[in-house]
């Protein structure tokens, strides 16, 4: 399926039913009491996390959800029945926004976040008898229900991100930690979207997540651009991911600092490790003097990687 991390909805809650106005008649008793029911309340439309999903794709198929209306209340005290409430399944980390404006977001499964609420159903008369008032003529209707235009915007929960160059082998460093089988090739850009990989432990489990490759200018819309970097402002730790092979690695990190930079400063106070990259293509690696703690491996050849996960494990 498609990943899609944005989408616009247009939700439409459904109007409360109107009380009713009616008196009782039966045989024999002239005049019966009032007993016009109550309408029902109108649907309301929900957001669900659901931790099956993982795009917003569905969103863009069916940008349209509206509930249903309340029905209005019946003579003998009859209730109008409710409207017919919908739930729209999306992934967790999804944020809403209503005029860009943060209505809320949703990280738990189950979790339900209310886009539109239904309108109130309005009492019916048998409601509004007093001492004074045995036979009320009135009742009351029901509220309307409301529309709105959502922004819909996933941001990815994962606790840590490999970034990169492209080809640098972050995919192929996700592969050889995780369960993931992300598509790996020698052209830049194979990842167009961000991939996930759980990495087990006997004590806990870490979502990591394989970001397409970033190049200089990337803020300025070069290659894929920083779009998908908010994906990885959840996380706590960036793996910065460099092909020690090519030339000038150090020249690499310092442009992807400064890509970070120009995307969100905050990327640059999150913690992070270095990671070399494809030390097996190399007679002698050289070594890095950097402030941050350092790791040289081969993602490919699996050398390496061990500590790295140790290391990882234990930051989380
Ligand atoms: N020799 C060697 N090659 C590697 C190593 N890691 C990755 N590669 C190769 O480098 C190429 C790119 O690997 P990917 O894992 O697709 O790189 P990426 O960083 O995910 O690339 P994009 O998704 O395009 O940004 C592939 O041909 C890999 O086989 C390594 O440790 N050693
Ligand atoms: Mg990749």
């Amino acid at each position: 399926m498609k990943f899609i991390d944005e989408a616009k909805i247009f939700v439409q809650s459904g109007a409360g039913g109107n009380g009713c106005v009616s008196f009782r008649r039966e045989k024999y008793v002239p005049r019966g009491g009032p007993d016009g029911g109550d309408g029902g309340n109108g649907g309301s439309v929900y957001l669900v996390g659901d931790k099956e999903r993982e795009t917003l794709y569905d969103l863009r198929l069916k940008p349209h959800n509206r509930a249903g209306r309340g029905q209005h209340g019946k003579g003998k005290k009859m209730y109008g029945r409710n409207g017919r409430d919908v739930s729209i399944h999306v992934p967790l980390g999804t944020l809403v926004l209503e005029e860009d404006r943060p209505l809320g977001e949703i990280l738990k499964d189950g979790a339900r976040l209310v886009a539109a609420q239904g309108g109130k159903g309005g009492r019916g008369n048998a409601h509004f008898v007093s001492s004074t008032n045995q036979a009320p003529r009135n009742a009351e209707e029901g509220t309307p229900g409301v529309t709105k235009t959502l922004k819909i915007v996933l941001k990815i929960i994962s606790d840590i991100g490999i970034v990169g160059l492209p080809n640098a082998g972050k995919s192929t460093l996700l592969k050889a930690m995780t369960n993931a089988r992300p598509r790996i090739d020698s052209y830049p850009f194979t990842t167009l979207n961000p991939n996930l990989g759980v990495l087990k432990s006997d004590t806990n489990s870490v979502v990591i997540a394989d970001m397409p490759g970033i190049i200089e200018g990337a803020h300025e819309g070069k290659g894929i651009g920083l779009q998908f970097l908010r994906h990885i402002e959840r996380t706590n730790l960036l793996i910065v991911l460099i092909d020690i092979s090519a030339s000038d690695p150090m020249n690499q990190y310092d442009a992807l600092l400064n890509e970070f930079r120009q995307y969100k400063t905050e990327l640059l106070e999150k913690s992070r490790v270095v990671v070399f990259n494809k030390i097996d293509l190399l007679d002698r690696v050289p070594q890095f003097d950097l402030k941050e703690k350092t790791f040289y491996i081969s993602a490919l050849k699996e050398t390496g990687v061990d500590a790295l996960v140790e290391h990882l494990e234990n930051a989380n």
